[in-house]
């Protein structure tokens, strides 16, 4: 949906809706952060409306966009998204904010609430855990996608803050996104120069952004209240296919209140009757709480509908693919069941029985057995990958030392979580391992394959990449010509 359609009076009546249905659920539960929600409201509204792809009568679509709110105190902003969007969360579970056995807990909890994608609260660790299922829709796209048959591209969008920012395991894991190139991956930044002990410079005083150019992504600033230069921004982050995007915005931490606006008190403190009611006036709404306006309920269903229509696309390309690689959507079905031998620890504890070596070697040997035996298993080990490898050999991802616990978040969250999650690795029928090595980064293929471009994936590969056994093995299964070495 296009919202430059719709009146820009009516926007900012979608806008104001998510943000007095957020400060309403605050002040009636007397608890939680109504200073995100108010804030980061234009930032939502546009991702939601324009960009984000989702079904909400199919919330477990396998190739639905993800929404991460890495921030997860500010919930309530996530929460006023799913119910106006028409997901399974009614406005009595508003009304019951943080409330014994409610569907909308102080901080979002995967697998509690349909639409929660991810289970957010700790700063920092829904930000590492994107990065994991940003990896983890790459590796699916480039095990089972085929020529005009994209079966996995969609995206993991999220909003993080200045806390998370301050978070090593951000840094970890935005680190080695920037190295994997992982293009799928789009975070806004909601960059309000607050937090909770007060402004932001009291704290930290790094440039975020070239932090992040550092380490490889593709960085846009924008005015975060600005729906133009938003939806600008946005729309040239899709675009990235080769590096994940951070859009820098600045907002104003609750954005609409009137004396408390831009200042750390309303970070997590309810507003107070007398600051709300000011609210109302100055942004003319009416005084009835938990309102939600019959023509802002009208843009939210053709939303919808249009997420209807998109899955129903996607299910018919999925239905001739599966037609037309009845193996391939074996192997699709045994990722999504997160298929294993039922004996699994029994072989793995025969594949060393009585072989005496270093613990770190027997280790290597049961991971590289458990990889041979577990299609969806993905893994890594920080500066051990070579050459006794404690890493899986065929699904590994390999990052540096003293990154270990963003790329713990990363690779857990890779293998659990597409959904949770199968993965995208596999072996052969006789349980051979067939796939590549390791997943590549775009450096590791320039410098060994030479420049060209992967048209699946999409990344670097080149003809080197065909003449290896494995890579002619990987090539025939996938029946494309996807990087070897990413395949
Ligand atoms: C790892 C971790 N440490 C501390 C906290 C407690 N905490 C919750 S919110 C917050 C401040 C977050 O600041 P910011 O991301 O800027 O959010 P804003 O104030 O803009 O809503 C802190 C420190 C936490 N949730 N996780
Ligand atoms: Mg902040």
């Amino acid at each position: 949906m296009n919202t430059l359609t719709i009146p820009a009076e009516l926007r900012r009546k979608c806008v104001n809706t998510i943000r007095f249905l957020a400060a309403d659920a605050v002040e009636q539960a007397q608890s939680g952060h109504p200073g995100t929600p108010l804030g980061a409201a234009d930032l939502a509204f546009v991702l939601w409306s324009e960009f984000l792809r989702f079904d909400p009568s199919a919330p477990d679509w396998p190739n639905r966009d993800r929404f991460v709110l890495s921030g997860g105190h500010a919930s309530m902003l996530l929460y006023s998204l799913l119910h106006l969007s028409e997901h399974d969360l009614t406005l009595d579970e508003l009304r019951r904010f943080r409330q014994w056995g409610s569907k909308t807990p102080g901080h979002p909890e995967f697998g509690h609430t349909t639409g929660v994608e991810l289970t957010t609260g700790p700063l920092g660790a829904g930000f590492a855990t994107a990065v994991g299922m940003a990896l983890a829709g790459k590796m699916l796209a480039a095990r089972f996608n085929q020529p005009k048959m994209p079966l996995v591209d969609a995206h993991v969008w999220g909003i993080c803050g200045d806390g998370d920012m301050q978070e090593g395991v951000t840094a970890e894991a935005a680190s080695l996104a920037g190295h994997l190139g992982l293009g799928n991956l789009i975070f806004l930044y909601d960059n309000n120069n607050i937090t909770i002990e007060g402004h932001l410079d009291v704290a930290m005083g790094e440039d975020v952004g070239r932090r992040f150019e550092a380490y490889g992504w593709y960085v846009q600033y924008v005015d975060g209240h600005d729906h133009d230069a938003i939806r600008a921004a946005l729309y040239l982050a899709q675009k990235q296919t080769t590096r994940p995007s951070l859009i820098v915005a600045k907002t104003v931490i609750g954005y609409g209140a009137p004396t408390k606006a831009g200042t750390h008190d309303v970070h997590g403190t309810p507003l107070g009757k007398a600051e709300l009611a000011a609210m109302r006036k100055a942004l003319d709404w009416p005084d009835e709480t938990f309102h939600v306006p019959e023509d802002v309920r009208q843009v939210w269903q053709k939303r919808a509908e249009e997420g209807k229509k998109a899955r129903g696309e996607w299910q018919q390309m999925f239905d001739a693919w599966r037609k037309e690689h009845p193996d391939l959507g074996k192997l699709w079905d045994a990722h999504w069941k997160r298929e294993k031998p039922a004996d699994l620890a029994e072989q793995l504890a025969a594949s060393v029985a009585g072989k005496v070596d270093a613990t770190r070697s027997l280790s290597g040997a049961v991971i590289q057995k458990a990889c041979a035996l577990v299609p969806s298993l993905v893994g890594g080990a920080a500066s051990r990958a070579r050459p006794r490898s404690c890493a899986p050999r065929w699904r590994r991802i390999n990052w540096p030392t003293r990154r270990s616990r963003g790329a713990i978040y990363t690779s857990a969250s890779a293998s659990t979580r597409w959904d949770r999650f199968p993965m995208a690795w596999s072996c052969s029928a006789a349980g051979r391992p067939t796939a590549p090595r390791s997943w590549c980064s775009p450096i590791t293929c320039v410098r060994r394959f030479g420049w060209r471009r992967c048209p699946s994936c999409p990344r670097f590969s080149s003809s080197r990449t065909t003449v290896s056994g494995w890579a002619r093995t990987a090539r025939r299964i996938s029946r494309s010509s996807i990087c070897g070495r990413c395949a």
